[in-house]
């Protein structure tokens, strides 16, 4: 059996992507169309009960979902394709401080930005995406300042890509990311652009038509 996984187009799918790529890994890709909200349709929350994309289901069976898990383990089953530092060193703690800030604190204002409906009355909607897009741009902002970031070399860690620079980058595009981070976070930039030269990342890039700006 080869992975399977449930996503969309310029969605955080194309984070997992990305990883399998760098990892020279085969995956069985299966649309769950947000338009039209197929991933709060039954048969996919039998899958990932939270009505999300990504998910993941590894070779065995096991149902993965989180984009921060599926990066890591993707890491850890793959050693040879060094997505992540080892296990104990402080280029990983640094990596996983990056990743899980922008999964767990930046992620949840793309739901806002998304869903604003979900959050409050319908005539709070312009103002619930507009503090979400705010609040997103000040982690970003911070990303820019103290994560470390040279511009030359790009990477987080460096010279060395990781798995940490795929949500970086791919999550640098949204909520008008494609025009406001070329703007205003120049380092963070660099490494989006960066990632998306890979030779294994440029294709999917393109596919999740995460550049040019609109
Ligand atoms: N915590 C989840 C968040 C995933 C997420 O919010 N995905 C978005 C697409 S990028 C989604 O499925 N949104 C649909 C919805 O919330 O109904 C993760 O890190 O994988």
């Amino acid at each position: 059996m080869t992975y399977i996984l449930y996503g969309d187009t310029g969605s955080g799918s194309a984070m997992v992507e990305m990883a399998l790529a760098e990892a020279g890994q085969a995956a069985e890709l299966r649309a769950v169309p947000l338009e039209g909200d197929h991933q709060l349709r039954a048969e996919y929350r039998a899958i990932n009960p939270m009505g999300r994309i990504p998910t993941l289901i590894l070779p065995d069976g096991t149902v993965l979902t989180e984009s921060l898990a599926i990066l890591v383990t993707l890491a850890e089953r793959h050693p040879e394709a060094a997505l992540l530092p080892p296990p104990g060193s402080t280029e990983r703690a640094v990596a996983l401080r990056w990743m899980t800030l922008m999964a767990a604190e930046f992620y949840p204002h793309v739901t806002r930005w998304d869903y604003p409906q979900r959050f409050g009355p319908a005539e709070a909607a312009d103002v619930i995406r507009q503090r979400a897009e705010e609040m997103g741009h000040d982690i970003l902002r911070l990303v820019e300042e103290q994560a470390g970031l040279k511009g030359h070399p790009p990477f987080l860690l460096g010279a060395r890509f990781s798995a940490a620079d795929i949500p970086l980058a791919v999550m640098s595009r949204w909520m008008g990311g494609r025009k406001w981070t070329p703007a205003n976070c120049p380092k963070l930039e660099a490494l989006a652009r960066a990632v998306a030269a890979r030779p294994a990342i440029a294709p999917i890039w393109a596919r999740h038509r995460l550049s040019p700006a609109p």
